[in-house]
């Protein structure tokens, strides 16, 4: 699988084999807790396992009247969990809440299994999606965070790393505290880093795009729809996408617009509920990216019970990223079973162009694919230049920036019409036409 631009390896975490894991997705359901709200969570963690690579081979909601300190579900219940996971072939079971290090070793233990938590799974996430370099820093020192109190994991891959380590064993230590030295120096090593880029400031993008194209991120909850959004809009299917497109994001997608031309569109890191709060700033580091787009997708997702509350987060965190101001389309997905049409009136009210719309059912992908046309003409608006012969180098510039429509040597010059990103257009001002 293709990695951030920058990787850190990580020796403390189990290295989830996203082509190989065969997950066992578990969700607690506290008693008193609505069926819909757990299926929510369900279907969360569900998407959440997808993005992360791992096959779902079942799933399964355990009811649970008092948590159990040892095991979280009590004896009973692992010995049932055991054998189903080991019927249905598992090598992992995935749980939807945060295990205490102490849990997850007993339950690990018990039932000879990789168990994982929900946050071990975001962590994976992250860290596949990571494209800057303070992204990179923030995750691998949320991961080390996260690996310090679970040293003796039975599932971690420490053990390959003992002996060759710059660690030598002092005077009557254990290895449970050179593991424990290690990852200390690790999270101060990282914590220094973290300082400088943050001090430069210097954000370097995967690259998505040669730059001549408009670009945008879609952005919102995960399990909203962005995905398939995205094949829809694309109209391909991810691992022909991959070969074409191998120098980009490998979840970046070309896509059509209505009148011609194309524009790159990119998946972003959707957001979960109850973002554990170590990795809050993981988290806005990897959607950091949005920034650099012309505008932003925002899909929403009308089943959530929630919806309202989920809109208004993406909504905060972005301005808090400095996407504040950023021209941005609203798609309100799932509108073929919405969870509350008062609350998909408001934001139709509140923030006017949105759409209400449906992936599945392809309603609204018109309108949707009209209102990017705008905003991408907009960014990378259309105008006629006529050069001078000599200005060979503007010709190139406009080659090398945008797309020509149409270019024509004629005696008074070269006579240019084509999108342009904005940004150039003062440059090119002296040499423009009115007329196409
Ligand atoms: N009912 C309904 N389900 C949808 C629609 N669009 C997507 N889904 C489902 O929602 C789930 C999450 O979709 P996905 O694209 O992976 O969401 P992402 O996490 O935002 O990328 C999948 O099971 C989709 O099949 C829709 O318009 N209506
Ligand atoms: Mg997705």
């Amino acid at each position: 699988m293709p990695k951030g631009a920058f990787s850190i390896t990580d020796t403390t975490l189990i290295q989830i084999d996203q082509l190989q894991t065969k997950a066992f997705v578990v969700v607690i359901r506290p008693q008193g807790e609505e069926i819909r709200r757990s299926q929510a969570r369900l279907e969360e963690l569900l998407s959440l396992v997808q993005t992360m690579g791992a096959e779902i081979v079942s799933s399964l909601v355990i009811p649970l009247r008092e948590t159990n300190a040892a095991t979280l579900i009590g004896s009973g219940k692992v010995a049932e969990l055991d054998a189903l996971a080991k019927e249905a072939g598992a090598d992992c079971i995935i749980f939807d809440r945060d295990l205490p290090p102490r849990v997850q070793r007993n339950l690990e233990q018990t039932m000879d299994i990789a168990v994982i938590d929900r946050q071990e799974v975001i962590l994976q996430i992250f860290s596949d999606r990571a494209a800057t370099k303070e992204a990179v820093l923030q995750v691998a020192l949320a991961r080390q965070e996260y690996s310090l109190p679970r040293l003796t994991r039975k599932w971690t891959h420490l053990s390959r790393q003992r002996g060759g380590t710059k660690g030598t064993r002092g005077e009557g230590e254990t290895q449970l505290e050179i593991d424990r030295r290690i990852v200390l120096n690790k999270i101060t090593v990282l914590k220094d880093e973290l300082k400088k880029v943050e001090a430069q400031r210097a954000i370097q993008r995967k690259s998505r795009s040669n730059g001549t194209l408009p670009t945008a991120a879609i952005v919102g909850y995960t399990n909203a729809g962005k995905s398939s959004l995205l094949n829809l809009l694309s109209k391909s299917d991810v691992l022909v996408e991959n070969k074409l497109f191998a120098t980009l994001d490998p979840t970046t997608r070309k896509v059509a617009l209505p009148r011609g031309g194309d524009m790159l569109i990119s998946d972003t890191v959707g957001f979960v509920s109850d973002l554990p709060h170590q990795l809050v700033d993981a988290f806005k580091s990897t959607l950091e990216e949005a920034r650099y787009d012309d505008f932003i997708i925002h899909v929403v997702d009308a089943a959530h019970p929630d919806m309202l509350q989920c809109f208004e987060t993406t909504m905060k965190v972005l301005s808090s990223l400095g996407c504040e101001g950023k021209p941005m389309v609203v798609f309100i997905n799932k509108m073929d079973s919405p969870h509350n049409e008062f609350s998909v009136a408001k934001i139709l009210a509140d923030h006017p162009g949105s759409i209400a719309g449906s992936v599945r059912e392809q309603r609204g992908i018109a309108e949707l694919l009209n209102a990017m046309e705008i905003m991408a003409h907009h960014s990378h608006p259309e105008s006629t230049y006529l050069f001078p012969h000599s200005r060979g180098d503007l010709v190139a510039l406009v080659r090398n920036n945008g797309t020509i429509i149409d270019i024509k040597y004629i005696d008074e010059g070269v006579a240019v019409t084509a999108r342009l990103p904005a940004r150039l257009l003062s440059k090119l001002e002296p040499f423009a036409r009115s007329e196409g």
